[in-house]
């Protein structure tokens, strides 16, 4: 297998769930909350906030030549208005380390976690988040925009629309959402504790109002509204024009959550508007961008009465959805239809405690991705999730998606066999 000259292979991480200790952040709050929904906090994390130097040359070591990783919009501006020059240095640092190991940082701006104050202004549900977002991405781009070549500014912008239709699915069957919320978390590419949300609705509403001035904090990753959805959307056009303006050599993209959907008979009609509300209408406001971040780890089936629970013995990995690497190239062809941009592989993994899984995972995926390259589909590289085992969000460190194991005690790296083998192809 071999990909062309330039294309990059490597590994993401997203600030929150690697770096420790972000304690502006909103996420840090509600983890912390007497009813929290998570699994656990997040901590330390992997201490990649100090660690960051070991993590790239590891990646170095095994060939890999691409990095994502976020900026964390809670440590650069932790009061609304101050912005930190330390922690803008400590980024710096990060992509001088990368450039010096011969990796290309992709930054993303937003992943997920935003600062405390945003969230008490109203969150991704307020206007004022369009400019406050505008400005921080400004502020990055100023101070580190001549050293990045690739900037996604949100990632998974979908996600909260996503959520939302699972709350609708669900919300039917709320008096029995104790024991059919475990199947709502086998639904969404992301950390969710429905069943814990559920049992802790009630005191966590007071809990949040305490520190968000609401029962009901608009973080981003909760379930949008259509005008929050649009808003999401904005705020991306607003940091792309402010990234263009400063720098405009640098791409600037945006990132998608997005599953293979697949019609049995009688579910066409399904999946085709749940492909128009995960995708499709999102093509105005991205049309114009100069990639498309796409984030794929599984499929999602549909039937004559709609949505379909993973094929009966199917293997599944620790997210309970079903292990199905071959949705990556589906996906990638999909989107190709309707986005005919250049599209970068920013998210692709699978949640495993079997390495030998992960690896056949990944060459399964990468067949894919080189299918696609061969019929001349523009894809300019794929980052694997993730570099290393982390903060898997509510469902906290239980979840091992890393080419490098993390010892949760002395947080010493080691490096799994993927990490060679993805390398492989790096070299290839
Ligand atoms: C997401 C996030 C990552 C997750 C990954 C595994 O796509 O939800 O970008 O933060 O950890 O997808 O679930």
């Amino acid at each position: 297998m071999s990909f062309p000259n330039g294309f990059l292979i490597g590994a993401a991480t997203a600030a929150h769930q690697v770096e420790g200790n972000n304690i502006h952040s909103d996420y840090w709050a509600q983890e912390l909350l007497p009813h929290s929904s998570f699994a656990e906090p997040s901590g330390i994390a992997c201490d990649h906030y100090h660690r960051f130097e070991e993590d790239i040359r590891l990646m170095a070591e095994a060939g890999l030549n691409a990095y994502r990783f976020s900026v964390e919009w809670a440590r650069i501006e932790p009061e609304e208005g101050r912005f930190d020059e330390n922690e803008i240095e400590h980024y710096r640092r990060v992509i001088r380390c990368c450039r010096e190991n011969g990796i290309e940082p992709l930054v993303t701006l937003m992943h997920f976690t935003s600062p405390v104050w945003l969230i008490r202004k109203g969150g991704w549900e307020a206007e004022s988040t369009v400019e406050d977002f505008r400005r921080y991405a400004a502020y990055v781009t100023e101070k580190l925009g001549s050293d990045l070549r690739f900037v996604c500014t949100i990632n998974e912008a979908n996600m909260g629309l996503q959520l939302a239709a699972i709350s609708r699915r669900f919300r039917l069957m709320a008096e029995q959402a104790q024991k059919n919320a475990g199947q709502a978390e086998g639904t969404v590419q992301v950390g969710m504790n429905f069943r814990k949300m559920m049992e802790n609705m009630k005191y966590a509403a007071q809990e949040n109002a305490g520190i968000f001035g609401t029962p009901q904090p608009q973080i981003f990753v909760s379930s949008r509204t259509p005008e929050g959805d649009a808003l999401v959307f904005r705020a991306h056009q607003a940091a792309k024009e402010a990234i263009k303006a400063l720098h405009p050599e640098i791409q600037v993209g945006i990132t998608l959550s997005l599953h293979d959907l697949q019609a049995l008979p009688g579910g066409e009609s399904f999946a085709d508007a749940a492909w128009d509300e995960e995708f499709r209408h999102y093509l105005p406001y991205i049309q114009g961008d100069d990639f498309l971040g796409v984030q794929n780890y599984t499929r999602t089936l549909y039937g004559p009465q709609g949505q379909l629970p993973a094929p009966e013995g199917a293997a599944l990995t620790q997210m309970d959805y079903e292990v199905y690497p071959e949705a990556l190239e589906h996906v990638i062809r999909r989107v190709h239809e309707d986005f005919p941009g250049t599209l970068i592989v920013t998210e692709n993994g699978i949640g495993t405690a079997d390495d030998k899984q992960r690896q056949a995972f990944l060459r399964t995926a990468l067949q894919g991705v080189e299918n696609c390259l061969n019929d001349g589909i523009p894809l300019k590289g794929y980052c694997h999730w993730s570099l290393m085992d982390n903060f898997e969000w509510q469902k906290g460190y239980a979840m091992t998606f890393g080419l490098i194991a993390v010892d949760r005690t002395t947080l010493e790296r080691r490096p799994k066999e993927s990490l060679r083998v993805l390398g492989e192809y790096a070299r290839s």
